[in-house]
C-alpha cells in the first residue's frame, strides 16, 4: 500500500523535533478530526438547511446554524476534548477564549483560528476554507492563559495551515519545515498525502485582487494593475485576473501555479481587510515554507507585531519575483 495518511505522517515527522512530547502530533491529529467534521457538514450543506442566517427557525422547528458557527463549535470542541491547548482566538469571537477543560487547562499550545474562511461563498456552493495557526504558550503551565499567548508575531509559530472545501477538501500545513498537503479521501475518511513538499513557483501569471476597489488603490497598485494589462510576450502578459474571494481557495490555486495575492489599503479600510493573526500570519507561514514572499508592502508580514486579536493588515503574497514587482511598483 503506498498511501500515507495524515496520522501516519505526522507521528513520523515527531521526531523532527527535540522539544516534542507528542502534544503537538495530537493537536494536529485533532484539528485534522475537527476539518473531517467541518468538511462533511459543508458537503451536505444544501441539503440540511445549515445555510443562511443564524437565529432563524428551520421547518422542523429547530435553530438553524450558520456553517460558520458550526465551524467555531467543531473546533472549540474538538481542541477542548484534545487537552493540548490553553486558548483559542477565532475570527468568530470577539475575545479570546479560554478554555479550561481538565486537560486543556494545561494545554502548551495556542491556537488562533478562522473556522469558515470567505463566508460569502458559503450559500452559493463555492470554495471555502478553514485557516490555522499554533503557537507555544507564554504563561506558565496551569495558570489562566492570558492575551499575551495569542498576540505572538508569526516568526513564533509553531505550526500553521488551512483547508480548502473545494472540489475535493485538502489540508495543507507546515511545521516549519516545508509544506505538505493532503486530500480527503472520502472512501476511507482519511486525509492522505497527495501534495509532497510543495514549492511555489517563483514566477506566475495570475494576480488576484478585487478590482472592484480599484478606485480606492493606492497609485503604486494602480500602476502594477495597468502595468499586469500590457502585452508583452517576455514577461508572459497580459497576465490573468483570478479572484475567488475566499482566500483559502486564492491562495491555494497561487500556491500551486504561481500567482500573486493582493489585499491593499484602501480609502475606506487603510489597513486593508484581512485579518492579521487569523488569516495573514498563517498564510504568510505557508507561502514562505513553500519559497514564497508575504510583505504587508512595508515589512514581512510574519515580523509584524500584533497588537489586537482582530487587528487587520494590508498584504502581497505568492510568487517572489511576482511579489517583487508589485512591491517595485509601490515603492516607487
Ligand atoms: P471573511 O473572513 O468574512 O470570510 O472575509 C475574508 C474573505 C477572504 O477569504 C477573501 O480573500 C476576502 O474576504 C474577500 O474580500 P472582498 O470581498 O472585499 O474582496
Ligand atoms: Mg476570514
Amino acid at each position: 500500500m503506498s498511501i500515507t495518511t495524515l496520522g501516519q505522517f505526522i507521528i513520523e515527522k515527531q521526531q523532527d523535533f527535540s522539544f516534542a512530547k507528542g502534544e503537538l502530533s495530537r493537536l494536529l491529529r485533532d484539528i485534522g478530526i475537527a476539518a473531517k467534521i467541518i468538511s462533511r457538514e459543508v458537503n451536505k450543506a444544501g441539503l440540511t438547511q445549515i445555510l443562511g442566517e443564524y437565529g432563524s427557525v428551520n421547518v422542523q422547528g429547530e435553530d438553524v446554524k450558520k456553517l460558520d458557527i458550526i465551524g467555531n463549535e467543531t473546533f472549540i470542541w474538538a481542541l477542548e476534548k484534545g487537552g493540548e491547548v490553553c486558548a483559542m482566538a477565532s475570527e468568530e469571537n470577539d475575545d479570546m477564549i479560554p478554555l479550561m477543560g481538565a486537560y486543556s487547562k494545561n494545554g502548551r499550545y495556542v491556537i488562533c483560528i478562522d473556522p469558515l474562511d470567505g463566508s460569502s461563498n458559503i450559500d452559493v456552493n463555492v470554495s471555502i476554507g478553514t485557516i490555522f495557526s499554533i503557537y507555544r504558550r507564554i504563561s506558565d503551565q496551569g495558570t489562566a492563559p492570558t492575551l499575551a499567548d495569542v498576540l505572538q508575531p508569526g516568526n513564533q509559530l509553531v505550526a500553521a495551515g488551512y483547508v480548502v472545501y473545494g472540489t475535493s477538501t485538502m489540508l495543507v500545513y507546515s511545521t516549519g519545515k516545508g509544506v505538505n498537503g493532503f486530500t480527503l479521501d472520502p472512501s476511507i475518511g482519511e486525509f492522505c498525502l497527495s501534495h509532497p513538499d510543495i514549492i511555489t513557483p517563483e514566477d506566475g501569471k495570475v494576480y488576484s485582487i478585487n478590482e472592484g476597489n480599484a478606485g480606492e488603490f493606492p497609485q503604486g497598485i494602480s500602476d502594477y494593475l495597468k502595468w499586469v494589462k500590457e502585452t508583452d510576450k517576455a514577461t508572459s502578459r497580459p497576465y490573468s485576473a483570478r479572484y475567488i474571494g475566499s482566500m483559502v481557495a486564492d491562495f491555494h490555486r497561487n500556491l500551486l501555479k504561481g500567482g500573486v495575492f493582493i489585499y491593499p489599503p484602501t480609502a475606506k479600510s487603510p489597513n486593508g481587510k484581512l485579518r492579521l493573526m487569523f488569516e495573514c500570519i498563517p498564510m504568510s507561514f505557508i507561502a514562505e515554507q513553500a519559497g514564497g514572499i508575504s510583505t504587508t508592502g512595508k515589512v514581512r508580514v510574519l515580523d509584524v507585531e500584533p497588537m489586537e486579536i482582530h487587528q487587520r493588515v494590508p498584504v502581497v503574497m505568492g510568487s517572489k519575483n511576482m511579489v517583487n514587482k508589485v512591491l517595485e511598483f509601490m515603492n516607487k
